[in-house]
């Protein structure tokens, strides 16, 4: 029987505390102006927040687009996902494919499952990877909303390197780009011409983010999902595509919808941009795919 004293005895955890005058990292922003994390190694306890989001029994949902070719990614995106990816939590992977003959067997730990959704193609590159933001927002409704607390959205041509914990939760959150971290708003590579719906002024935005990894509740994401979806149907009416495609519009939606949490570049790294000192892990790495066997963009 629990009673109350060995609930507290079970729930007591022996951890060196916060010091206010020793900052956690130097080196980096660790908070924006608006008060939202900024999720950096060294910046938070995992036992702490493991213990808190088991409190609550949550479960994630991991959506991920393999269309045609790119089946060839989900063996090692899963197969690391299992070591990585939410460790003693539940966990839906959401596989949207059209090919669900070739989705590999990939054996489960306890408590999480791959769900295929058979999905149509598109012929165009650009169409593949805009209609993401259409199809997760039809499945937020069906099903995400009965099935799963949190959902994650990922690129496939990936692989997890390290933990990717419940650290990253929160109702809406965004990671940087790789690529753009250091740079001046005016590099932002965000959509400059007034014409399309993602068109963002350059004296606006804060960070750049990338659209290979955003979430957040079921909620946030059906939102945003709707809000790039819309957008990018006006612009496909007004003959016009954003410079970034489904990117562009992420990031229109995150000036005006400020993330409530945002992942450090550990969170999305591409060893091709060598291994900076602020990165002191690299957690979900891009899959080298430049043979034309993949690709031809
Ligand atoms: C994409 C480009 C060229 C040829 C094929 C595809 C393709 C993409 C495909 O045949 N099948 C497929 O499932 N995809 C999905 O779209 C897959 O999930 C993939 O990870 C995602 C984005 O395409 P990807 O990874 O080739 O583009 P990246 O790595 O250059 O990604 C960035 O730019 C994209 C838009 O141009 C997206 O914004 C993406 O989120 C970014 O990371
Ligand atoms: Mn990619």
């Amino acid at each position: 029987q629990d009673t109350p004293s060995k609930i507290i005895e079970a729930l007591r955890k022996i951890y060196s505390r916060p010091q206010i005058l020793k900052p956690l990292r130097p080196d980096v922003l660790v908070m924006t102006p608006w008060f939202v994390p900024i999720v950096w190694e060294g910046t938070y306890n995992l036992e702490i927040l493991n213990e808190q989001f088991q409190q609550r029994n949550i479960t994630v949902g991991l959506t991920v687009f393999a269309i045609k070719k790119y089946v060839v990614f989900l063996k090692t995106f899963l197969e690391t996902a299992e070591m990585y990816f939410m460790v003693g939590h539940k966990v839906n992977y959401y596989i949207f494919t059209d090919r669900p003959q070739e989705v590999p067997k990939v054996e489960l730990k306890e408590g999480r499952n791959v769900v295929v959704l058979q999905v149509q193609n598109y012929s165009r590159w650009q169409e593949i990877s805009m209609r993401r933001m259409e199809m997760i927002n039809h499945f937020s409704q069906k099903q995400f909303i009965n099935e799963v607390d949190y959902l994650v959205c990922v690129d496939v041509d990936m692989r997890f390197n390290d933990l990717v914990g419940v650290e990253i939760l929160s109702n809406l959150f965004g990671t940087l780009h790789p690529g753009f971290y250091g740079s001046e708003r005016r590099s932002f590579t965000y959509e400059r011409r007034p014409a399309s719906q993602a068109y963002v002024p350059h004296d606006e935005g804060d960070f750049y983010y990338a659209a290979a990894f955003f979430g957040g509740t079921v909620k946030e994401v059906y939102k945003l999902t709707k809000k790039c979806h819309e957008a990018i149907m006006v612009d496909k009416d007004n003959g016009i595509e954003a410079i970034w495609q489904e990117e562009s519009h992420l990031n229109k939606y995150f000036v005006y919808h400020k993330p409530t949490k945002i992942l450090s570049p550990e969170y999305l790294w591409d060893d091709s941009l060598g291994r900076p000192q602020i990165l002191r892990k690299r957690r979900f790495l891009a899959v080298p795919k430049d043979h034309d066997a993949i690709k031809n963009k």
